[in-house]
């Protein structure tokens, strides 16, 4: 486990605290949750129809879901917006035919009221396969430079080889501290 793990819970002592990891199927989410290596991870299938997975450490939840497809259970997500202090949205950068859908749904996910607060860590995924875009391109294609009223980052990553997950990691826990919340 990483020393990102336990600053993290230092910073958030005994409240709750959710990080939410999101994106389409197939980007690379299961594999990340994985590689994080916070806990064993619990698959769940609500009555509602959509898989969510979570690792708890201490009062920490990091939980994962795949956005896209069927709109009639969305409005089921929002039990798992309360206490969510980041969202790290991963992008299958060789995935050039659905980044408009996954720019779609991460939109969706910004304007979400109950998630304004979130600072967002996005992983430009796969970037191990030959055709994966550059960093430069999916934080153009994601439309990241709109984003203006809250911090955010994005880093090349490869979960398949661990590549890039613990630096967005320490981004993201630099960043929670700084803005003191
Ligand atoms: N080449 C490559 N494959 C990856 C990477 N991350 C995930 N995958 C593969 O992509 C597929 C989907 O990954 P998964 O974690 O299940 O995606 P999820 O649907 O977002 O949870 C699997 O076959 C993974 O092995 C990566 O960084 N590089
Ligand atoms: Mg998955």
């Amino acid at each position: 486990m990483g020393i990102w793990i336990s600053r993290l819970f230092s910073y958030f002592g005994d409240r709750e605290a959710r990080i939410l990891v999101l994106g389409l199927d197939n980007a690379g989410k299961t594999t990340i949750l994985y590689r994080l290596q916070v806990g064993e991870v619990v698959s769940t299938i609500p009555t509602i129809g959509f898989n969510v997975e979570t690792v708890t450490y201490k009062n920490i939840k990091f939980q994962v879901w795949d956005l896209g497809g069927q709109t009639s259970i969305r409005p089921y997500w929002r039990c798992y917006y309360p206490n969510t202090q980041a969202i790290i949205y991963v992008v299958d950068s060789s995935d050039t035919e659905r980044i408009g859908i996954s720019r779609e749904e991460f939109h969706a996910i910004l304007d979400e009221e109950e998630l304004k607060d979130a600072v967002i860590l996005v992983y430009a995924n796969k970037q191990d396969l030959p055709n994966a875009l550059s960093e430069a391109q999916i934080a153009e294609a994601m439309g990241l430079h709109d984003i203006k009223t809250r911090p955010w980052a994005i880093f090349k990553t490869s979960a398949i080889k661990g590549d890039g997950l613990f630096e967005g990691l320490d981004w993201l826990v630099n960043t929670l501290k700084t803005r003191g919340r």
